[in-house]
């Protein structure tokens, strides 16, 4: 199983982008042939100054690294490194209805917000395919804000199999049948794990790195604390049972403590006697405890300047190997020699 998916460095890695998804990507190194990438490409969308952008590059790349992710496990590259990517976009992006793009929620969303669109933040899907495609990925560890993406990748690859690979049947995409053949785009499929699917920011909203409301995982300690005890709470009084368990603080704890530990939290969350900031207390020690040793590991690597552009520079070459293979056949089939 080819295992693929990556992380935008358009700002500081949140919990949110831990607990959607890079969890699983560490997990999943094990499980099949992993290929993880920084979206840097797609990070120019909302990232303007250069130097930035470098950096920020940089920085995802020491977080994979620092959450457990081996370089000699899974191939660790830069979007940018596989030029491929960008002559896929094009051409996927000539089969693709403008209408899918106008019904894409995080589209829709970034509008809501007032947040004047550019051709960039309205294609962004289309690179999300050829991201996943070019590689011919079977399963896309993802965050649940992304399945809608993945659906697209699918409904893409099966409308350009189905005008260029003679013989195709999309009721058989993988050619099994006799007189069908495989598409040259293999259909991938979205891999969500629920219990954590939407991780939510500290105002109530999905944590997102654009919202401001993120717990970044290696963010200065002074403010992480200062984030965790200005999460959004009501004004319950310590001895009253908490209103309701829909609250960005109970969800939080949920996610970061071990089982025995929250069904206390739950507990005196659901009867009364201790108040919000006890819970905020408890949940700074989990983060402690949780991301202690990672961030531990991050400053170590940050020294280390060489090892990291050694990774993503093989990392590159592996991905390039895969890219080249498939864009051979892509070019041909459309008929650019
Ligand atoms: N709050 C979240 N809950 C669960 N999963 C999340 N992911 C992000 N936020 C949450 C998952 O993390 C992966 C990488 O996301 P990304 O950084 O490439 O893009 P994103 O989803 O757009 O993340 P942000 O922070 O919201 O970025 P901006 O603000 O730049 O758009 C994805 O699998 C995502 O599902």
């Amino acid at each position: 199983m080819r295992i693929l998916s990556g992380v935008q460095s358009s700002g500081r890695l949140h919990i949110g982008n831990y607990y959607g998804a890079m969890r699983q990507f560490v997990q999943l190194q094990d499980q099949g042939e992993a290929y993880y990438f920084i979206a840097n490409y797609h990070a120019l969308n909302t990232v303007r100054d250069p130097k930035l952008a470098q950096e920020l590059t940089r920085d995802a790349a020491l977080t994979y690294l620092s959450l457990g992710l081996d370089p000699k496990k899974a191939i660790l590259f830069r979007q940018s490194d596989v030029k491929e990517v960008a002559e896929l976009y094009w051409i996927l992006g000539t089969v693709v209805p403008q209408s899918n793009l106008e019904r894409a929620h995080s589209y829709k969303d970034k509008v809501a917000q007032g947040i004047s669109p550019d051709f960039g933040l309205f294609a962004y899907p289309v690179l999300m395919a050829a991201d996943i495609l070019l590689y011919s990925a079977d399963a896309v560890p993802v965050g649940k804000d992304q399945i809608q993406h993945i659906e697209f990748a699918r409904d893409w690859a099966v409308k350009f199999n189905t005008q260029y690979v003679p013989g195709y049947d999309p009721a058989d995409p993988e050619g099994k049948e006799r007189g069908h053949s495989p598409g040259i785009l293999k259909l991938p499929a979205a891999h969500v794990q629920e219990s954590t699917a939407t991780v939510p920011g500290i105002d109530g909203r999905k944590m997102s790195k654009s919202y401001g409301n993120t717990l970044e995982l290696f963010g200065e300690e002074k403010d992480i604390k200062k984030r965790i005890m200005s999460i959004k709470t009501d004004s319950t009084p310590v001895e009253a049972p908490k209103p309701t368990t829909d609250a960005p603080l109970y969800d939080l704890l949920r996610l970061m403590l071990p089982a025995a530990e929250f069904a206390e939290v739950d507990a005196t969350w659901k009867a009364g006697g201790k108040g919000y900031g006890d819970y905020k207390k408890k949940l700074l020690e989990a983060f402690h405890t949780t991301f202690g040793p990672a961030r531990q590991r991050y400053a170590e690597l940050r020294a280390d300047t060489g090892e990291l552009e050694r990774i993503l520079q093989d990392g590159a070459q592996r991905a390039r190997a895969e890219a080249h293979r498939l864009m051979d056949q892509v070019r041909r089939a459309v008929g650019i020699p």
